[in-house]
């Protein structure tokens, strides 16, 4: 640990005990963490206001929120186009990062119909049914492999589509359909989103930055409504639709007697084929012949989510954790693929002498061994992982420091397993959520998830916010990280139902569903469009998603995925507010646009707090404005169906 001037504080980096265990731990052992290169690092002060352009060797040329207004680079570019440039651009990454993690798993769907891929098959055949039928493929009387094949094909457009409409807006309501195509906004494939978006921010392109704030929405849908949303769906399709689980979360799920292996990022298939390997009859053997009680199979970060939500594996935590939980010394392998891995995991993984294993060719680190996973024999590398685990047990050198917390957490709350969790098999819809909200019970629904970041102190926010949103009866969805940081906060189960407000309440516990529910990693974003195109369809709420009282949040963002989910839940009709920083300079036009402008297109808006108070009275403040504008802002009096009544009925 080099030039560190003064560290911070531990309680003021994180709200997640074992994190704070770990960072002292960390500390004592003379190794750096990110949150002391967070402490070291201070943001280029231009840049957090994404006021700098690069885009020519002309300059770069540095604007700022001192400089006049009307201060422009070489070209002439203004701080507007260059604010929106910039944005783009980070919403074109985060696109391209979903949608290239969609079609790696589509091309998985499509190795399995034709029978290249063995390890895995279709699980969930009726889902496949349900997504082929809402895509207007014939479904009646044909072989599953038939309509499976007609489904890869048509879910490749999302991607490759050139012109026209990609084939999921079919799920959009008709009303925010018509929005997007008034606005020449409904995407094609997104290779043309993203290319054309590239090409718009290129030197001396698009100058204007509303026609700019157009294409991002465009790029943004391609991947909310296109990449993200083949994603989730192909994975249930192939490792089962979640539904309700118990799950264990915090570093206490590592075990001291166990070999321990994490898999941290974002392709179920490695999690899913590590499953398999560390089930292996031979496998367990060799852990036991090695002196272990078994094999204990851990997630972090995204893939642990979704892999949770299916299979119920434990999960050690989320982004500002994956350094933290190698300080434990009890890690015998970390292996990761895509997104999230921070390049650091691999020192801070040799000085507890753990083996750090990176599996996909998109995402090497130097230095860092590499087993390439093949889907088509994928037990070949996470073999190779758990025998390396298996002799790291063995000759364990470092010593244990375990932090003993585990929270427990119902997690998998599937769009589909909320359909039938408020009505039943024979009833099953979202018609008495509609109603709830109707009447008053449930003040409206918010969506609060994405990244931690070092910069925010970890958890705190995410946490504040949502006890804050229950206690005024919103039911809260989740995902991401975020869903990590109530899981640890024992805020998942439906005991908390006992924090809320006395509305919300009432609905969890006649339900049996916890306040705050999980759906999974972050491009299950998508069930949660899914979700809000349903309640509009089922009535009663308006006719399009703007019209829903209903918020999202991502209180500690920081990835350029996170601004691409934000802005396709903006053009999707949704208020969401991201805390910490923006990248942008208060008050200018293209502020005004993104925070002020869009919601009168019938699209949402931004907001931006850094304090998780205020994000609630934000959101709270919202959700009225929409509960008044829908007639519904008074909460109904609670009337009991008496004797008479059901005579007159
Ligand atoms: Ni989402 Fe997942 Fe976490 Fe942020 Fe990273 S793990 S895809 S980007 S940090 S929530």
């Amino acid at each position: 640990m080099a030039k560190i001037k003064e560290l911070m504080k531990v309680e003021d980096l994180t709200t997640c005990e074992s994190t704070a265990q770990m960072i002292t731990k960390a500390r004592k052992d003379g190794v750096e963490l990110l949150f002391d290169r967070a402490n070291d690092m201070k943001p280029c002060p231009i840049g957090a206001l994404s006021a700098c352009c690069k885009h020519c060797s002309m300059g770069p040329c540095r604007l700022n929120s001192n400089a006049p207004y009307d201060r422009v680079g070489v070209c002439g570019a203004t701080a507007d186009t260059i604010m929106a440039r910039n944005f783009g651009r980070m919403v074109a990454a985060g696109t391209a990062a979903h949608t290239d993690h969609g079609m790696a798993i589509l091309e998985l769907f499509k190795g399995v119909i034709d029978g290249t891929v063995k390890d895995f098959k279709i699980k969930d055949p009726l889902k496949l049914y349900e997504i082929a039928k809402s895509l207007d493929i014939e479904t009646e009387g044909r072989e599953l492999k038939d309509v499976a094949l007609d489904l890869y094909r048509e879910l490749e457009l999302t991607f490759s589509q050139v012109n026209g409409e990609i084939p999921m807006v079919k799920r959009v309501p008709i009303k925010t359909l018509e929005s997007w195509r008034k606005e020449g906004i409904v995407p094609r494939g997104a290779m043309r989103e993203i290319m054309e978006m590239m090409h718009r921010t290129a030197i001396g392109v698009d100058q204007d930055y509303e026609n700019l704030t157009k294409q991002i929405s465009r790029t943004a849908l391609a991947d909310g409504w296109g990449g993200s949303m083949v994603s989730t769906d192909i994975s249930d399709i192939l490792f089962g639709t979640p539904s309700p689980v118990e799950v264990k979360f915090d570093m206490g799920v590592l075990k001291e007697d166990h070999v321990n292996v994490i898999v941290h990022g974002h392709d179920p298939l490695l999690l899913e084929a590590m499953m398999i390997s560390a089930a292996d009859p031979s496998m367990k053997k060799f852990a036991k012949d090695a002196g272990a009680k078994g094999i204990n199979l851990v997630g972090m970060c995204c893939s642990g989510l979704e892999v949770l939500s299916r299979h119920g594996v434990p999960h050690a935590g989320n982004f500002s954790s994956t350094e933290a939980v190698l300080v434990t010394g009890a890690v015998d392998a970390m292996c990761v693929d895509i997104q999230c891995i921070k390049q650091d995991l691999f020192r801070v993984a040799e000085c507890y002498d753990t083996p750090f294993i990176t599996t996909n060719y998109r995402a090497k680190i130097e230095g860092a061994p590499y087993i390439p996973l093949d889907e088509h024999e994928p037990l070949k590398c996470t073999d190779e992982i758990v025998i390396k685990a298996i002799t790291r047990f063995k000759t364990r050198k470092m010593p244990i420091q375990i932090p003993h917390k585990v929270s427990t957490g119902i997690h998998g709350f599937s769009y589909e397993y909320i359909t039938y969790m408020l009505g039943g098999s024979f009833r099953g819809s979202y018609t008495p959520l509609n109603e709830n909200i109707i009447n008053g019970r449930i003040r409206g629904v918010a969506g609060v998830v994405g990244c931690t970041n070092p910069r925010s102190k970890q958890d705190f926010s995410h946490v504040e916010l949502v006890k804050e949103l229950i206690r005024n009866d919103v039911l809260v969805l989740q995902t991401g990280c975020s869903q990590v940081a109530l899981a640890k906060a024992g805020l998942t189960v439906p005991g908390a139902a006992a924090m809320a407000g006395p509305g919300l309440a009432e609905v969890c516990e006649t339900v049996g569903m916890p306040p705050v529910l999980g759906l999974g990693s972050c491009v299950d974003n998508s069930r949660i469009l899914i979700a809000a195109s349903e309640m509009v369809r089922t009535g009663g709420l308006g006719n399009s998603i703007a019209d829903l009282p209903a918020a999202g949040c991502a209180p500690e963002w920081m990835s350029e995925k996170a601004l691409a989910i934000g802005q396709y839940f903006v053009a999707s009709g949704v208020y969401t507010v991201f805390g910490h920083t923006f990248p942008i300079i208060q008050g200018t036009k293209f502020q005004k646009h993104l925070f002020e402008e869009l919601e009168g297109k019938d699209f949402g808006k931004w907001g931006f707090s850094d304090d998780p108070h205020e994000m609630a009275r934000m959101m709270l403040a919202h959700i009225d404005k929409k509960r008044e504008a829908l007639g519904i802002n008074k909460a109904r009096e609670r009337v009991l169906v008496g004797m008479d009544d059901r005579r007159a009925l």
